[in-house]
Parts: structure tokens; sequence; C-alpha cells
């Protein structure tokens, strides 16, 4: 690729680098690991591993894209996002198998995500002047994905699979809570339609590159982290 020079006040550009070098790193981590994951575990920590493989993927191309072209690759942080966020879910139904999970369970949580998924890609894109709209749709079914996991059968489940699986729920109920709730401050900031019609960042450029740094730190800290609950469960032998 052409000698791309990342400008020190490029804040954008250095994120997206930084976020392929960490996805990169906890895939080498999560794999390696495989070989002395205890066999009942070793489904997840794989799973962990694509997650951020997948990531590393998609961000060696948006580094590029962003690189090259100055703009957001938001077709492709969606493609990723498809492709990852069903699979956290899978994690989620791969804990709490041992206490019965169905897979009913795993495509609620499936079908919620890409319902999230799909309206947020609509808001941003094809009907960014409804971004408002779509944002509270993709709201609701992120909500209802909170519930099953903080209130619903995830965590039922969860509270019958043992002391381990009780606490890494819970810490990954956090991460949906807490660490997911970054994504749509990143799409008031990078939306029109901003906080109900208040537009926090007027400028369309600076709009969109705050959006983007919002969501690689919040992909940092979702896809990494969740995989390093998932990392520690295994390390516990119940
Ligand atoms: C690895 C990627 C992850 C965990 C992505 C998660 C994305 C979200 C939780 C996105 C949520 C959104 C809303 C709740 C409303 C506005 C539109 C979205 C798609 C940004």
């Amino acid at each position: 690729m052409e000698n791309l020079k990342i400008a020190s006040d490029n804040y954008v550009a250095f994120t997206f680098f930084i976020g392929t070098m960490a996805m990169m790193a906890a895939s080498v981590f999560f794999f390696f690991e495989l070989n002395n994951t205890s066999k009942k575990w070793r489904t997840s920590v794989l799973v962990s591993g694509l997650i951020t493989f997948i990531a590393a993927v998609h961000y060696y191309y948006m580094r590029g894209y962003n690189l090259s072209t100055g703009d957001s690759p938001t077709f492709f942080r969606y493609v990723d996002w498809i492709l990852t966020v069903p699979l956290m879910c899978v994690e989620f139904y791969l804990i709490t198998k041992k206490a019965g999970s169905k897979i009913g369970l795993l495509w609620k949580l499936i079908f919620a995500s890409l319902v999230m998924l799909v309206t947020g890609y609509f808001g941003e894109t094809i009907d960014r002047d409804r971004s408002v709209l779509w944002g509270v749709i993709s709201g609701a079914a992120y909500f209802y994905i909170v519930y099953l996991v903080w209130f619903g059968e995830v965590a039922k489940l969860s509270q019958s699979a043992g002391p381990s699986v009780a606490k890494a729920t819970k810490i990954l109920g956090w991460f949906v809570l807490v660490g997911w709730a970054i994504y749509p401050l990143g799409y008031i900031l990078g939306t029109p339609g901003g906080l109900f019609g208040i537009q926090l960042v007027a400028d369309a450029a600076a709009a969109s590159h705050a959006m983007d740094i919002v969501y690689n730190i919040a992909d940092a800290i979702n896809k990494i982290g969740f995989g390093l609950v998932i990392y520690a469960l295994s390390r516990n032998e119940d």
C-alpha cells in the first residue's frame, strides 16, 4: 500500500491504527491460550478469539480506507458489528448451556441484535434525516437485550449455572449496559438528528470524526474486554 502518513493530530486514523493492533494482539492471545484451556471452555474462548479476529480484519481495512479517503467506513463498520455482536450473543448462550439454555434464547438475542444494528444502519446512511426515529427503534432492541441479560432468561439461567458463571454474566451485563451504551453516544454525535433534534456537533466532518473515535474506543473496550471476561471464566474450575 502507498505510504500514507498519519498526521499527529489525526485522532481518527490513529484510533483505527491502534484498534487494528489491539484486535490482532487479542486474537493471537485467545487463539494461543486455547491449548491450555480446559475442553469445557474451549469453544467459548475460541469465540472470543473469532470476535477480535473478525474485528482485526475489518479494522485493517477500515484503517486503510479512512487513511486514504478521509471518510468514515460506515458500511464495513456495520458488516463487522453484524458478524461480531451475534457472536457475543453466542457467548451468553454457551456459558449458560450447562444450566439448560435453549437455542430459542440464542435466536432471540441474535434477532434483537440484528434489529438494533440494521435500524442503526438505516439512520446513519439511507435515511439520515430520520436518524432519531431509527435510533429510538434501535435503542428499544438494545434495551430488550439488556433486559434479557439482567433480568430475563440469561440472568435466570446464569444463577443456576454456578457462582463463576453467575459472576461472569453479571460482569458481561455491565459491558452490555455501560460499554454498549457508548455506541448510541457516537450515533448521537455523528447523525444530523442528534439528541432528539439537538445537534451536538454542527460541522458535518467534525461530527463524523467524533463518531468514529467514539466507536473505535467502544469496540476496543467491548470486544477485548468481553473476551477477557470469558477467558477469566475459563480459568475457574466449576
Ligand atoms: C463489537 C461491536 C459491538 C459490541 C457493537 C455494538 C453496537 C451497539 C450496541 C449499537 C447500538 C445503537 C443504538 C442502541 C442506537 C443507535 C444506533 C446504534 C446501532 C449505534
